[in-house]
């Protein structure tokens, strides 16, 4: 399986993240994907290419434009605004408030961002322009005829809105690449996020859409992030009414509950006929996961590598979240190696 990855994700690593009051070291850091990296090579699984510069047809079809200029130009605004921090918001446009874009940057950040831990840095834009192209590459393989392809992105995108960001993600690589296959010729994409987190964005991003369907495995949102999107009653609207799935889990949930609502995506999805399949890879439903409740074992992740596999789809995997960082490159891993032995 070819494995996209490019060294730009380094330039995106902020000094800090506000977590439980305390500014902490980022659980999104760039030691994950060396990590990865290390047990592909391990395994003898990294078969490595460097991302293409990004075509920004199927970037434009999924982000707001003026959203994408706020991102581009954030940390020049920012720093001759006099501020000398990383960039977090301040204020928010809360319930009752006007839905207006202000002029100044601080107020700029808070409407276009959905939570408070994601700090953009001077790299970020570049960072998030080479994740997003490595998505791009890897999915421009399969589309090309190869079975499966490796997107190894940092920074993560499956919740990153059409126009706003946040957890730890700015540009969504998981609705380019599902993009970019409608564009070179599908008619039908699956998306299955198996990240522990609900994607928000991409169903933001697909929610009124037919062309692709998406399944969503997740902490339930009464106790975990994003918090105010994921629930079961979300199906989708307009002609995408149905097309959106959701598998909201409660904490503690081991594969045995997890892997039935697995089959019940994968059914759903052999049924919808895709063209391809877009996988969202999280590893941070790994049982000790530092700010994750579920319970996977690390076989479990080979399982279900397996399982996807049995789909027998052309299918991209797009890394998202993990951040038991010492366990990231074996998780990841398994769930690649299961896929290639199913
Ligand atoms: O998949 N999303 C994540 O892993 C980010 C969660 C951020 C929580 N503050
Ligand atoms: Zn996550």
């Amino acid at each position: 399986m070819k494995v996209v990855y490019s060294e730009d994700h380094r330039l995106h690593f902020p000094q800090g993240e506000l977590y439980g009051g305390e500014f902490v070291t980022p659980f999104e850091r760039p030691s994950r994907v060396e990590y990865i990296l290390r047990e592909l090579k391990h395994r003898k699984m990294a078969d490595l290419m460097a991302p293409a510069k990004l075509d920004l047809k199927s970037l434009r079809k999924v982000h707001d434009r003026e959203f994408l200029t706020f991102l581009e130009n954030a940390w020049v605004e920012w720093t001759q605004a006099g501020f000398r921090g990383e960039i977090i918001p301040t204020g928010f446009p809360a319930r009752g408030m006007r839905q207006k874009k202000p002029r100044h940057i601080d107020g700029k950040v808070g409407y276009y961002v959905l939570s408070m831990e994601t700090c953009i840095t001077a790299g970020t834009w570049d960072a998030a322009l080479a994740s997003a192209s490595v998505a791009q590459t890897a999915q421009k393989l399969v589309a090309a005829g190869a079975s499966s392809a490796f997107a190894l992105c940092r920074p993560p995108g499956h919740h990153a809105h059409h126009d706003m960001y946040g957890g730890y993600c700015f540009l969504n690589n998981a609705a380019i690449a599902a993009q970019g296959f409608l564009d070179t010729g599908a008619k039908r994409v699956a998306i299955l996020d198996v990240d522990f987190h609900h994607g928000n964005g991409t169903q933001d991003i697909f929610y009124g859409r037919d062309d692709v369907l998406f399944c969503s495995l997740h902490g339930q949102p009464e106790d975990a992030f994003p918090y105010f999107l994921g629930y079961k009653d979300e199906k989708g609207s307009g002609k995408g009414e149905s097309f959106n799935i959701n598998y909201p889990l409660p904490p503690g949930a081991k594969y045995d509950v997890w892997g039935a609502a697995l089959a019940d995506a994968l059914r759903k999805i052999r049924r919808y006929k895709p063209d391809a399949l877009v996988v969202s890879l999280g590893v941070d439903t790994f049982k000790d996961d530092p700010i994750s409740f579920f319970k996977l074992t690390s076989d479990d992740f080979m399982t279900y590598g397996g399982a996807i596999a049995r789909l027998r789809l052309p299918s991209l995997f797009v890394m998202e979240g993990g951040y038991a960082v010492e366990a990231i490159g074996i998780n990841t891993v398994n769930v690649l190696e299961g896929f290639l032995n199913g």
